[in-house]
C-alpha cells in the first residue's frame, strides 16, 4: 500500500537586504542559511531576492517599489509565504501583508516555529511557549491574528489559538506563568546539579548541525537523535562517560547555536543552556566543511559570552574532516586555535586524540590559591564561582577574602582577571 505524504510543502520567496554596511557575498550566505531553516520548517523556497539599498525603509522593509514588483511575482508563481531574513517592525510587516496578501514570517518567526515543532519534554515545551508569546506580543493586531488563522502553517504554529484570540492582558499573565513555571524547573535542575557536585562535567556546545549529537552518541553509545536538519537537538541529555582516569565524569549534549538566534529564545532557553554555564569543560564542536566555519565559531563564542562562560576551559573540535580534501586547511587551523583537534564523529577519525586531550585537560593537577577582593568587586566575584571552586569566603570590614580550588591555569586566569580591574 503506498501511503500518501499529508504534509503540505509551502511554496515560499526567501527575501534578504543588502544595506551599505554589508557585503553581496555575506548578505548571500546568509540567505543560503534562511534557506536551510525554510527547508527545516518544511517550505521549498522557490525564489532568493537580495534587494540592495542604502538603508532599511520604515514602512515597507525594501522599499515601495520593490515590494510592488514582488507583488507581482508571488501572485505569478503562486508563493503562498514570504519569509524575512532579519526581523521586521509590526507596521512593516502589517503594511507588506496588506500589499502581497500571503502571510509574512520573518527570521526570528520562522526560527520559533522551528523550535516549537521540535520541542518534545516539559521544559522545551516551556521555554519555547515563553519565547514565541514574547515575539507575538507586540505584533498582536487584530489583522494578525486573522491572517494567521486564515493561513495556517508555517510562522503560526504558535502557542495555540484560542489564546491568541485571547488579548495582550490574558497573554502578559501566560507570560509571568511560564516564567515562574521555568523559575521552578531551574530550581529542579540546580538541586540535581549539587547532587553531581563531585562530578566533572563536560559540555558539547557549538553551531547548529555541527555534530555535537554525533560526538556525543560516540562518546557515550547513546542514541540521541541526529540528522541533517538544523536544531535537531533542544534539550540537553546528560550522561556518564568513563574514561581511564578515576574521576567521575558527566557529559551533555545541548541545543545548538545560530546567527540571529532571537534573544527571548536565547533568555528562556537559559536552563538549558546552564549545562555550560556550569561545565569544567566545554567541546566547542565546528564544521570544518562549512564555507563559514570561522563565522559559526564567532556566533558560538559570542553567544557563550553571553551568559559568562567565555573564561571556561574549552577544546575546539573541528569536525566532518572525512569532507576536507584541502589539507592545508586543517594545518591552518592547528596553527590558529590553541587547544584544538580535527576529527571525525561519523567516521571515528582521530577520536583517540580528542579523549586524551579531555584526558589531559581534566588532569591538570588542582591548587589551592586565594585572593582579596575590595567588596565592590562583586563581577569578579561572580566569575570565581563560575570558575572555580570557592572553598571559604571570609568579610573583613571592606574587603572580601576568597579561598578556591582550581587547576593551575584557571587560578592564573582569576588572577589575571583581578589584575585587570
Ligand atoms: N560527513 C560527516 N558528517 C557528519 C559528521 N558528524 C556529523 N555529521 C552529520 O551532520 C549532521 C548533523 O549532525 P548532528 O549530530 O545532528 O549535529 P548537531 O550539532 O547535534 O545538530 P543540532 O542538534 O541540529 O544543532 C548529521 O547528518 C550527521 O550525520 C562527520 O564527522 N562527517
Ligand atoms: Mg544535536
Amino acid at each position: 500500500m503506498i501511503e500518501l505524504s499529508k504534509k503540505i510543502t509551502e511554496r515560499a520567496m526567501l527575501v534578504a537586504l543588502q544595506t551599505k554596511k554589508q557585503s553581496r557575498e555575506l548578505v548571500e550566505e546568509h540567505l543560503s542559511e534562511l534557506e536551510e531553516l525554510s527547508n527545516t520548517a518544511g517550505a521549498e523556497s522557490i525564489f532568493k531576492i537580495v534587494q540592495s539599498k542604502s538603508s532599511i525603509d520604515p514602512a515597507f522593509y525594501i522599499g515601495k517599489g520593490k515590494a510592488e514588483e514582488l507583488a507581482m511575482l508571488i501572485e505569478l508563481n503562486d508563493i503562498n509565504l514570504v519569509i524575512f531574513d532579519d526581523d521586521l517592525t509590526p507596521v512593516q510587516v502589517r503594511n507588506l501583508e496588506k500589499l502581497f496578501n500571503r502571510k509574512i514570517v520573518d527570521r526570528s518567526g520562522l526560527i520559533l516555529d522551528i523550535f516549537a515543532s521540535r520541542a518534545k519534554t516539559r521544559e522545551a515545551k516551556t521555554q519555547v511557549e515563553l519565547a514565541q508569546l514574547e515575539y507575538m506580543l507586540p505584533r498582536l493586531t487584530r489583522a494578525w491574528t486573522h491572517l494567521s488563522k486564515q493561513y495556517g502553517g508555517i510562522g503560526t504554529k504558535g502557542p495555540g489559538e484560542t489564546q491568541i484570540e485571547t488579548d495582550r492582558r490574558l497573554i502578559r499573565t501566560r507570560i509571568s506563568h511560564l516564567k515562574k513555571k521555568l523559575k521552578g524547573i531551574e530550581t529542579e535542575r540546580e538541586t540535581q546539579s549539587k547532587g553531581r557536585k563531585d562530578f566533572v562535567r563536560i559540555s558539547i556546545a557549538g553551531y547548529t548541525n555541527a555534530g555535537k549529537s554525533t560526538l556525543f552518541n560516540l562518546l557515550t553509545n547513546a542514541d540521541v537523535f541526529a540528522e541533517d536538519k538544523l536544531f535537531a537537538t533542544l534539550d540537553s541529555t546528560t550522561r556518564t562517560i568513563n574514561f581511564n582516569s578515576k574521576e567521575k565524569i558527566l557529559i551533555s549534549d545541548t541545543v545548538g547555536f545560530i546567527r540571529k538566534l532571537p534573544p527571548n529564545l536565547v533568555a528562556s532557553f537559559k536552563s538549558t543552556l546552564n549545562e555550560v554555564r556550569y561545565a569544567d569543560l566545554i567541546l566547542h564542536v565546528i564544521d570544518l566543511s562549512h564555507q563559514y566555519y570561522e563565522d559559526h565559531l564567532k556566533v558560538v563564542e559570542e553567544t557563550l559570552k553571553e551568559f559568562g562562560s567565555e573564561h571556561k576551559r574549552e577544546i575546539k573540535v573541528f569536525n566532518k574532516v572525512d569532507l576536507i580534501e584541502d589539507k592545508s586547511k586543517m594545518e591552518y587551523v592547528r596553527n590558529t586555535y590553541a587547544d584544538s583537534v580535527v576529527i571525525s564523529a561519523q567516521k571515528g577519525i582521530n577520536i583517540i586524540s580528542l579523549m586524551k586531550m579531555i584526558e589531559n585537560i581534566l588532569g591538570e593537577s588542582v591548587v589551592e590559591d586565594e585572593i582579596e577582593l575590595g567588596i565592590e568587586q562583586t563581577k569578579l566575584a561572580s566569575q570565581i564561582h563560575e570558575l572555580a571552586e570557592v572553598t571559604s569566603v571570609k568579610y573583613d570590614h571592606d574587603t572580601v577574602l576568597f579561598k578556591f580550588k582550581a587547576n593551575q591555569e584557571v587560578a592564573e586566569k582569576i588572577k589575571k582577571l583581578f589584575l585587570k580591574y
